[in-house]
């Protein structure tokens, strides 16, 4: 490793201080030091007391970002359990935002009051009220021509089987949907080349629909299914009166890819329990984990979206609470749905660049399996293949197998970079191996090419651009689910682990950069997306904006004409905020009065965003600069509430409040307002009330 170091010729004093290598050779080596020859021996003391190696210093220089300096590439990270998406900046590591989508999160007003944000919490709920947590598993940034476009952003809650839409402008969550017919997903979320669809597959089988049937009914009553969510790019939402769904078989379904380039319009998906095992050990059945690990192969799902979007378009398809599904049937009559065999229970399904093979790992097997997209079409056509148990048809694995590639024990997911190798995380031998992909990539690849040990128990892997058309290479990050020793262990649950490595010299062995504990597990899948590709507002387009809408709110409180009307118990008010001051500061209603609060932030400058918070209400708002948001709430209980903006925006602060005042006696009509906040009557204005339909789509 060494050798490498010096290579880097930034480093010569540093490395000569540490007694590390021969001076520098090179004239253009001698300038560089030169030039940070103030800096050498200050830094060379540094590394000798921090007791650095070589390599940590060069990672230490990759990774170190000046202050005010931003990073080149973003990554988008699953926030497991905590129900939210991380914002992480590469190379540094830095985490930037943490987006509340299915879990409330009170710093950025999500769940707290704000109508908007309760109102996609509560659709998205599909009528269970208290889900209030989420597990995500793949965030999938939206593609154009097969490449991240940088405008929205998916991800799917395995634990509730929902799906969620976040637009790229202002990183935040604008729609959820419940999945109709399915309680659990995990082939989520995974867009097709430009965003058309977005596909969530089924993960436990069940009886469609979330009815009742016995385990004992499995064959009959117990189905997969893959639902494929058609996305409206111009409105920012998924358009379920256009979406639909495709009954499968009962074999655990698990991951899922679109394809792209020569076979988009195919989707494939994995499926791992084909024994269709259901355990129940107490009854006399095998452990479900033995049971489903029986047969050397289960089946990759190979789907002709295409053509199943005509069917669905056509009406060929049942109604299960209301949402159209292809039957299963239907599947193998229109010839929509092909089997291919594939070894060991297996976990991640992956297409490469070119979309010309379909990687698969089966956890089982230390292989990865290679099938060529040509291969399947052909096979198809030439009608080779033999029906499984319930009629699908299932091509024979070595019509279409191109290659397999030994690289480890317990492989999962691979991603690819720029220069025709793969990369495939080895759960069981904590380490990443990197593959030469074979032709056209490669005229003498499907070889391993080396491997680095991750800490440990990887998961996922992300490329930059890694399963794209285009990956940028450069980075790759582990995911990985144990960090065991890495850490100062707070208490006997630890943070997970988020190693950067760098890949971007095949030439060089991969090398570890940067190991980020994260205390939000478990972060399953990431994608990394080159910074300049985003566009994020710096502040909203105007004064009144709508966040929900993306466009000015014509009830927006405007400067001038902050007020508080009243019709009966009905009280409205617009209030606008600005540092240091919230207009009107004294609001006077009556136990019962139901009431509709709406603040502008006033403000234009970056950064300059307030909170609002009430207490004993729950409420809390984050209103960024230009932002409009409305609360609603029953005065239920009496007293005074001194309102205060919770976020530190200027000097005054602390003086930045304002007080709530609920008198215990029911409204007798008009009461006296401070005389500069004029008191109107008349009826509470409903305009402002955007119609939100039941599936979270905005009817205005
Ligand atoms: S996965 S367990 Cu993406 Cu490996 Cu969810
Ligand atoms: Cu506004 Cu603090």
């Amino acid at each position: 490793m060494r050798a490498f170091a010096l290579r880097f010729f930034v480093l010569p004093l540093v490395l000569v201080a540490l007694g590390a290598c021969e001076p520098p050779k090179h004239q253009e080596a001698q300038e560089h030091a030169a030039a940070g020859a103030g800096l050498s021996d200050r830094a060379a003391q540094v590394a000798a007391e921090r007791k650095l190696s070589p390599d940590d210093v060069v990672a230490a220089l990759q990774t170190f970002m000046p202050s005010g300096r931003h990073d080149d590439y973003i990554m988008f990270a699953s926030g497991g359990h905590s129900g939210q998406v991380f914002v992480i900046g590469l190379p540094s590591m830095r985490l930037l935002r943490s987006i509340g989508v299915f879990t409330p999160e009170p710093w950025q007003g999500w769940g707290y009051g704000s109508e908007e944000t309760m109102k996609i919490l509560e659709t998205g709920s599909g009528g269970r009220k208290g889900l209030s947590w989420g597990d995500t598993h793949h965030p999938a940034l939206s593609e154009t021509g097969g490449a991240y476009d940088g405008q929205f952003l998916f991800i799917n809650d395995k634990a509730q089987s929902r799906v969620a839409v976040i637009d790229l402008r202002d990183f935040e969550t604008k729609q959820i949907l419940k999945n109709p017919i399915s309680t659990s997903d995990h082939g989520g979320t995974m867009v097709t080349p430009d965003t058309d669809y977005v596909i969530e597959g089924g993960q436990y089988a069940q009886p469609l629909g979330g009815v009742y049937a016995d385990i004992k009914e499995w064959k009959e009553k117990y189905r997969g299914e893959v639902t494929f969510w058609k996305f409206d790019r111009s409105k920012g939402r998924i358009d379920p009166s256009v979406s639909f769904a495709m009954e499968l078989p009962p074999y655990d379904q698990d991951l899922c890819d679109a394809g792209k380039k020569e076979s988009d319009g195919w989707v494939f998906c994995n499926s791992f329990n084909t024994e269709q095992a259901t355990g129940g050990v107490e009854e006399g059945n095998p452990p479900l984990e033995s049971g489903a690990s029986q047969r050397d192969m289960d089946y990759l799902h190979v789907i002709d979206l295409r053509k199943a979007a005509e069917v669905a378009k056509a009406g060929n398809t049942v109604k299960i609470n209301g949402f159209p599904v292809i039957a299963l049937k239907t599947a193998i009559a229109e010839k929509l749905l092909y089997f291919i065999p594939e070894p060991k229970s297996p976990h991640g399904v992956d297409v490469a660049p070119r979309g010309d093979y379909m990687v698969v790992s089966g956890k089982l097997d230390p292989q990865v399996t290679v099938y060529s997209f040509k291969k399947m079409q052909d096979a198809i056509a030439a009608g080779k293949y033999k029906p499984d148990e319930y009629g699908v048809p299932v091509l024979d694995f070595d019509a279409v197998k191109e290659a397999q590639v030994e690289v480890g024990l317990g492989p999962l997911h691979t991603q690819f970079d720029n220069n025709g190798y793969a990369y495939t995380s080895l759960f069981l031998d904590s380490a990443v191996a990197r593959w030469k992909m074979g032709p056209p990539y490669h005229p003498d690849g499907w070889k391993l090419d080396s491997k680095i040990s991750v800490h440990y128990n990887v998961g996922h892997i992300t490329v930059a651009g890694g399963d794209t058309v285009e990956p940028y290479g450069k980075y790759l990050v582990a995911l990985d689910k144990w960090s065991v020793d890495r850490f100062f262990p707070p208490g006997p649950l630890l943070p997970q682990n988020l190693q950067l490595v760098d890949i971007s010299d095949p030439a060089r062995p991969m090398q570890l950069l940067y190991d980020m504990p994260i205390g939000n597990g478990e972060p399953h899948y990431a994608q990394i997306v080159k910074a300049d590709k985003l566009k994020p507002f710096k502040v909203y387009p105007e004064v009144g904006w709508d966040p929900g809408t993306m466009a000015p709110d014509p009830n927006a409180p405007v400067a001038g004409k902050e007020r508080v009307v009243r019709n009966g118990q009905d009280v409205e008010v617009f209030m606008t905020a600005v540092r240091s001051h919230f207009t009107p500061e004294h609001v006077r209603i009556h136990k019962g009065d139901r009431v509709v609060w709406h603040i502008t932030n006033l403000e234009r400058a970056q950064d300059a965003t307030h909170g609002f918070a009430v207490p004993q209400y729950n409420i809390n708002l984050s209103l960024e600069p230009g932002e409009t948001d409305t609360f609603r709430f029953t005065a239920d209980k009496d007293g005074v509430f001194t309102w205060y903006c919770s976020e530190f925006c200027s000097a005054l602060h602390l003086e930045m409040a304002g007080y709530l005042m609920v008198n215990p006696e029911n409204a007798k009509g008009d009461e006296g307002q401070p005389s500069k906040v004029p008191t109107e009557k008349g009826e509470p204005n409903k305009k402002h009330e955007k119609e939100v339909r039941a599936d979270g789509v905005h009817a205005n």
